[in-house]
């Protein structure tokens, strides 16, 4: 999981910033989850239409736009601004929540906490750190490093590394990068891995040494930096590439995570964990109308009493898409 997302370039980039910056304030603020989505979703119907809106009414033809959406962009269009945001904007509550969920390991429940105790800034933050558990000391410590997106260039040094030091460990294992690397993106918010082996199946038992073992090489090589948890099949943590040359600047440390997923269910994971969580809602959607439940560990039929039924067998992500007649869609198009 990564907190910032890449910004959009289109001729309504005003538009987008807005809604993504209530989006956020929805989630962080209010913990409004239904609100950040709608918001999210209008966002990114916006960002693919390729001219610039001229009034709401345009607007409100696109997917997930409404009557509420449309108003604002009226507004916005005409003054330049939105009412709403400017008082968010100026409410020492909101900006300081909002804040405090930058740092990674605080979510909107904690930050209103530490608001209400009166920490409300990175400073404040700091005098407390005692207080704080380990991921959001390492939030703390990384923030600035966190708070940069990872270049498209340096994912790329980092999926060679990674390869490559996997078939250390094993040469069974199979990898992939998903989240937005995968997507093509020119930037991500953190490295997504996803690990599996053909000794670990949803029925064999747990195998944690599988996971471990990597986390444990990556560590060796000084790939892995920090732990903020390690369990049988999840590590979140830190990774920093070295430097090669010596006048090279040194490589910001990035946020990572490795899952390690039954091979049956590898596939399902990969889509899963690809994204955008908005082209996930949208997929799941279109299964529920064609009778099958999808989520990040398997595909199921829904019977007609609204029972879900064994886990079909899928092969690749290809087999996902046909079992659901839905058109299949190359991970680069799978922003909505
Ligand atoms: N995901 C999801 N729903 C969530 C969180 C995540 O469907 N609530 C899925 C889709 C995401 C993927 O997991 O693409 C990885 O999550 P990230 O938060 O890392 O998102 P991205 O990799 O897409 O973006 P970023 O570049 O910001 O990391
Ligand atoms: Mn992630
Ligand atoms: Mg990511």
């Amino acid at each position: 999981m990564s907190k910032r997302k890449a910004p959009q370039e289109s001729p309504n980039e005003g538009i987008t910033d807005f809604l993504t910056e209530l989006a956020n304030y929805e989630k962080n603020v209010n913990r409004a989850i239904h609100k950040y989505n709608a918001y999210r979703k209008a966002a990114s119907s916006i960002s693919k239409y390729p001219n610039k809106l001229k009034n709401g009414d345009e607007a409100k033809k696109l997917d997930g736009v409404g009557l509420q959406i449309a108003k604002k962009i009226d507004e916005f269009l005409q003054t330049g601004t939105l009412q709403k945001l400017e008082k968010i904007r100026k409410d020492d509550t909101s900006s300081s929540i909002n804040f405090l969920t930058r740092v990674t390991g605080i979510g909107p429940a904690a930050a209103r906490k530490f608001f209400e105790e009166g920490v409300k800034t990175l400073e404040d933050l700091k005098k407390i750190e005692s207080k704080l558990n380990h991921h959001q000391q390492l939030g703390l410590k990384y923030f600035e490093d966190f708070e940069k997106r990872i270049p498209r260039a340096e994912m790329e040094q980092m999926e060679t590394l990674i390869v490559r030091e996997l078939k250390e460990v094993g040469t069974e294992y199979i990898g992939t990068i998903c989240g937005s690397y995968r997507r093509g993106a020119a930037s991500s918010g953190d490295i997504d891995i996803l690990l599996t082996h053909p000794d670990f199946t949803s029925e064999s038992q747990k195998q944690p040494k599988l996971l471990h073992a990597v986390v444990d090489h990556f560590e060796s090589i000084g790939f892995v930096t920090d732990t903020m948890s390690k369990g049988d099949t999840k590590f979140m943590g830190v990774c920093q590439l070295q430097q090669s040359g010596e006048d090279e600047e040194e490589y910001l440390h990035r946020r990572i995570d490795i899952r390690l997923i039954p091979k049956d269910q590898y596939y399902c994971g990969v889509l899963y964990f690809t994204g955008s969580d908005i082209f996930n809602k949208t997929m799941r959607t279109h299964a529920l109308e064609k009778g099958f439940t999808l989520n990040e560990y398997t595909i199921r039929p829904v019977g007609v009493t609204g029972v879900a039924g064994e886990p079909l067998l899928v092969d690749s992500e290809r087999d996902i898409f046909e079992y659901i007649h839905y058109k299949y869609r190359e991970p680069k198009d799978r922003s909505e």
